[in-house]
């Protein structure tokens, strides 16, 4: 762990700040607008966008603080394109997005888990230049009993420079992202991104209602100690997914097992914790559903980048997750994502080429 010892006129003593310190206090604006001047392209209207997906974070995670008091926990009583019941703040989710993106100088065109088409945003052309794909709320199932939830959100530049995108443009591959990230509504509200130059976690003071550079170039330790998973299902995975949890599972200390099992029903949270400490977060395929649970392009795409770019692995157990050509805009996909050495092990267990 990186340490610096700091001087501090106002407590009249030497201080130790940790790696997970910053030294200074900087603010998300002024972090974002500083990679501007390493990167012109990914700087200026990017560093903007992520401020504004920032206040979206903000707005959601004020709405969650008080969830319990107002009327806006349980279920709206519709179905969304995925047939999963919405719930209240989903929807309230979504909605900051539009209300946020409507009128923005950097995104013309939103789409979203909660919406079976894109919203085109024309009237931000040719200005905007980026579409925003996201997750307004993931792990709704955790709104009701004050658990953790995330936003997961992928930024895609636009394909013609002379041309409004059409709804078929949001179908973009993993290797198109130009920005991806997820806010987690956690004991604190943290921002994480990526641009493609490594991955920065930022804590929001809600005293002063700024971000600030908590976690710099966060790296994902190669191998870690815990799995996340919904075992639940363990009878309806494949002969490879259930020998490799079975394996985990067996005592044996040279290899650090049995892995510990933590798991939150939240992926954002749940890929967050294995950002900071290791380990492997699974959704695999399962006998009837093949195609596992999870999105695409708002949720697997974004979260393989942030992973891969702190040196880890991402893969649906046959390839790796960039690499999956977008075919449908809420395309589900299976995922197996974390340390490198875990998915190398969950991937070669999937593929038949170990049992133990
Ligand atoms: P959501 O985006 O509709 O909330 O669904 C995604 C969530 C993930 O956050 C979580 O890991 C998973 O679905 C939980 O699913 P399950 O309840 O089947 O374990
Ligand atoms: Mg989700």
């Amino acid at each position: 762990m990186r340490k610096a010892t700091v001087r501090c006129p106002a407590l009249l003593k030497t201080v130790i700040l940790t790696s997970t310190m910053s030294q200074f206090l900087l603010t998300l604006s002024r972090f974002t607008a500083q990679k501007q001047t390493v990167d012109h392209e990914a700087g200026g209207g990017l560093a903007r966008l992520l401020g504004q997906i920032g206040l979206v974070g903000k707005r959601i995670a004020q709405d969650l603080r008080r969830a319990g008091l107002i009327d806006i926990l349980g279920t709206t009583g519709e179905v969304n394109v995925q047939g999963e019941t919405v719930k209240k703040l989903d929807e309230i989710a979504n909605e900051t997005f539009l209300k946020v993106f409507h009128q923005s100088e950097h995104v013309c065109a939103l789409a979203s888990e909660e919406m079976e088409k894109p919203v085109l945003l024309p009237e931000n052309w040719p200005q905007a230049q980026y579409m925003l794909l996201f997750d307004p709320l993931d792990g709704s199932s955790n709104t009701d009993c004050n658990m953790p939830l995330g936003t997961i959100f992928s930024v895609v530049k636009s394909k013609h420079k002379d041309q409004m995108p059409t709804m078929d443009d949001l179908v973009c591959n993993g290797s198109e992202q130009v920005a991806a990230g997820y806010l987690l509504y956690g004991a604190s509200t943290m921002l994480v991104y990526t641009i493609g130059q490594g991955v920065h976690g930022f804590t929001l003071d809600p005293g002063i209602g700024e971000y600030l550079l908590s976690h710099e170039q966060i790296r994902i330790p190669d191998r870690g100690k815990i799995y996340a998973v919904n075992e639940g299902n363990y009878h309806q995975w494949p002969e490879g997914t259930k020998k490799y949890f079975d394996y985990l599972k067996m005592k044996d200390s040279a290899t650090g097992r049995p892995y510990r099992g933590r798991y939150s029903g939240c992926l954002v949270a749940d890929v967050h914790r294995i950002l900071i400490g290791g380990g492997i977060y699974l959704y695999p395929g399962e006998l009837d559903k093949p195609e596992g649970k999870l999105r695409l392009l708002y949720e697997a795409n974004p979260l393989a980048w942030i992973v891969e770019q702190a040196g880890g692995k991402a893969s649906t157990g046959a390839m790796r997750i960039l690499d999956v050509e977008a075919k449908q805009l809420h395309q589900r996909v299976p995922l197996i994502i974390g340390s490198a050495n875990d998915v190398r092990d969950a991937v070669a267990f999937n593929q038949g080429r170990r049992e133990s």
